[in-house]
C-alpha cells in the first residue's frame, strides 16, 4: 500500500476490515458490496487485484468503516515456514509476521503476502473469505495460522461461487481458526444481510462494536432516503413526459400547408425525447444507489426491440387494461368525473383481446402510434405573425403514464436490490405481476386524479407534487414486498 492510500488503523477510529484470502474466492466481490462500489475490479481470472486498496464507505461525508482489497495469498507454506523458523515463543508471532514482511518488502516472490500482510500489521481486523463451493484442502491451513499469527481479530466469510456446495466441511474447519464464520453470498445477499455481517464485525473487537452500530443505522437511513429520492426522481420524470411537447417553428407560406412530413417529423422527435427521459431516470436512480457501471442488455440493441418505452410487449406487461381498472375502483363513480372512458382514449388501447385482434405483424411490435397525443398544426392557429409553430403533444392516453411509472418501479427494484459485486448485465424480465396490484384503493384513486391533471397539462402544485412523490413511494414500497414474498 502506498503512502497516499494509507488508512488510520489506531483504536477508536474508524473500524478498518482487510479481505484476504486464496486467490479467486470472491475478496473483490465483497469488498465491492460492504462498500457499494462498483467500480472494483472483479473477474474470473485468479490474480485480478495485484495492490491492496482501501474502499471508505462514506454516507453524508463521514467515513463509517473501510475494507482494503488485498491480493490472495501466493506461497502460504514458505511464509509458514519462515515465521516459524523465527518465532521463539507464541508471544512474539505478531513481532514476527510484521518482521517477515519488513525483510521481504522488495522481494518478487513473497510480494502479493506483503501486500496482504501491511493492513493487517497496522492494525486492521481480518475477513477471511473461502469459496463455498470448492472442497476444503489443508493448504489452506498455512494461510489460516499465518493469519491467526497476527494476532489480530478475525472473521470468515463463505462465499459460494459455484453449484457445489462444500459449506459444513469449510465450517468446521473455519471454526477451529476464526472466532466467527458466516455464509456470505457477495453477488446475492440482500441487504440485511449486509447489516448483520455488520453486526459481525462489531464483535470482533469492543471498540468497533459502537462505530459499527452506528454504520447500520446510518445503512438503514440511507436506504429509506434513497427511496424516497427515487420517487422524488420518478414522480418528476414521469410528471415531464406526461406533459412533454414538441414544436416546430416555420414560415407562414410553408404552415398554410402542413403535410404529414412535418407531423411525422415532430412525432419521431417527441418519441426519442420520451425514451431520451427515462432512460436519464434510469441513470439518475442508478446513480443515487452509486452503481456507475452497469451494462444494458438492452443498450445494444436497435430502439424498436422488446424491451422499448413503445413496443407492443411493454405495453402488454405495464399497460392496464379497461376490464383492471373497471375491476378496481376506477368506475365513474370512483375517480369523480374522469372515468373509465377517460383511461382508454386510444380506441385500440382498451383490452387485450380487442388488441390481439387489430394488430397486424407489421406494427405489431410498436402501439406508439396509437397513442393519443395532440398535434396541433399551424393551419389551428389563427392570426399569428410570419412564423408559426406546429405541437405535438401531449399524451393524451394515461395508459401512457401507467407504462412509464410501471417501468420505473421495476428498475428501480432492480437497482435498488442489486449488489455491488453483480457484474451481470441489467436484464428486466417482464414480470407476471402487476404493480399496481399492490397499491391501495385510495392511493389508486389520487395516482389518477394527479394523472388526469397532468394531462390537462397542469402543473401539479407544491402539495400535489409532495402527493404525487408519496404514491410512487408506496409502489416502490408495494412493489417490492411483493418481488421479497414471491422471490424464487
Ligand atoms: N455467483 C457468484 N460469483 C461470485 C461471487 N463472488 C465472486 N464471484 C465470482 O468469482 C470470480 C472471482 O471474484 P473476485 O471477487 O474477483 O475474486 P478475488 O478473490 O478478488 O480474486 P483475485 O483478486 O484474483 O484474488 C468472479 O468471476 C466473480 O464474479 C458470488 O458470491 N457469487
Ligand atoms: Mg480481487
Amino acid at each position: 500500500m502506498n503512502d497516499q492510500n494509507s488508512v488510520d488503523h489506531s483504536p477508536g477510529q474508524v473500524p478498518v476490515f482487510a479481505v484476504v484470502g486464496h486467490p479467486n474466492r470472491g475478496k473483490s466481490s465483497v469488498v465491492a458490496t460492504l462498500s457499494q462500489n462498483d467500480r472494483i475490479a472483479i473477474a474470473l481470472e485468479p490474480g485480478t487485484t495485484r495492490v491492496s486498496q482501501p474502499y471508505p464507505l462514506n454516507v453524508d461525508g463521514r467515513t463509517l468503516y473501510t475494507l482494503v482489497d488485498t491480493p490472495g495469498f501466493q506461497r502460504p507454506r514458505r511464509v509458514l515456514e519462515w515465521l516459524q523458523a523465527h518465532s521463539l515463543s507464541a508471544s512474539d508471532r505478531p513481532e514476527t509476521v510484521a518482521a517477515f514482511v519488513h525483510q521481504h518488502r522488495d522481494n518478487p516472490r513473497f510480494r502479493d503476502e506483503c501486500e496482504l500482510l501491511t493492513p493487517i500489521i497496522e492494525g486492521a481486523g481480518i475477513i477471511y473469505v473461502v469459496d463455498g463451493s470448492v472442497p476444503y484442502t489443508a493448504e489452506q491451513e498455512a494461510e489460516m495460522t499465518i493469519l491467526r499469527w497476527t494476532g489480530q481479530p478475525s472473521l470468515a466469510l463463505i462465499n459460494r461461487i459455484g453449484p457445489d456446495d462444500h459449506t459444513a466441511t469449510w465450517q468446521s474447519a473455519l471454526g477451529q481458526f476464526f472466532q466467527i464464520v458466516r455464509i456470505f453470498d457477495a453477488v446475492r445477499a440482500p441487504f440485511e444481510q449486509h447489516l448483520g455481517l455488520l453486526k459481525a464485525f462489531g464483535q470482533l473487537r469492543p471498540d468497533w462494536e459502537q462505530p459499527l452500530q452506528e454504520a447500520t443505522g446510518y445503512l438503514t437511513r440511507q436506504r429509506q432516503d434513497r427511496q424516497w429520492q427515487s420517487a422524488r426522481l420518478i414522480a418528476e420524470a414521469l410528471a415531464e413526459m406526461l406533459t412533454h411537447q414538441e414544436s416546430s417553428t416555420l414560415p407562414k407560406s410553408l404552415a398554410a400547408n402542413p403535410d404529414r412530413t412535418l407531423e411525422d417529423g415532430l412525432r419521431e422527435k417527441w418519441y426519442q425525447s420520451q425514451r431520451d427521459r427515462e432512460e436519464k431516470l434510469r441513470r439518475d436512480i442508478e446513480t443515487l444507489y452509486q452503481h456507475h457501471c452497469i451494462a444494458r442488455q438492452e443498450a445494444a440493441l436497435a430502439w424498436h426491440h422488446d424491451h422499448d418505452l413503445f413496443s407492443e410487449e411493454t405495453r402488454q406487461a405495464w399497460g392496464v387494461s379497461r376490464t383492471y381498472l373497471a375491476t378496481a375502483g376506477f368506475g365513474a363513480g370512483a375517480v369523480g368525473g374522469a372515468g373509465i372512458d377517460a383511461l382508454t382514449l386510444g380506441h385500440s388501447l382498451g383490452t387485450g383481446a380487442l388488441i390481439g385482434g387489430l394488430l397486424g405483424a407489421a406494427g405489431s411490435y410498436f402501439y406508439g402510434d396509437r397513442l393519443a397525443v395532440r398535434m396541433l398544426t399551424p393551419k389551428a392557429l389563427k392570426g399569428a405573425g410570419e412564423l408559426q409553430t406546429a405541437t405535438f403533444g401531449p399524451v393524451q392516453d394515461l395508459q401512457f403514464g401507467y407504462i412509464v411509472l410501471g417501468r420505473a418501479v421495476d428498475h428501480w427494484w432492480h437497482i435498488s436490490q442489486r449488489n455491488h459485486a453483480g457484474r451481470d448485465p441489467l436484464a428486466l424480465p417482464p414480470s407476471d405481476h402487476h404493480w399496481l396490484e399492490t397499491l391501495a384503493g385510495d392511493t389508486r384513486k389520487t395516482l389518477q386524479r394527479l394523472l388526469v391533471r397532468l394531462r390537462k397539462q397542469s402543473r401539479l402544485n407544491h402539495r400535489e407534487t409532495q402527493e404525487f412523490s408519496t404514491v410512487v413511494h408506496s409502489a416502490l414500497g408495494g412493489y417490492d414486498q411483493w418481488r421479497r414474498e414471491n422471490a424464487s
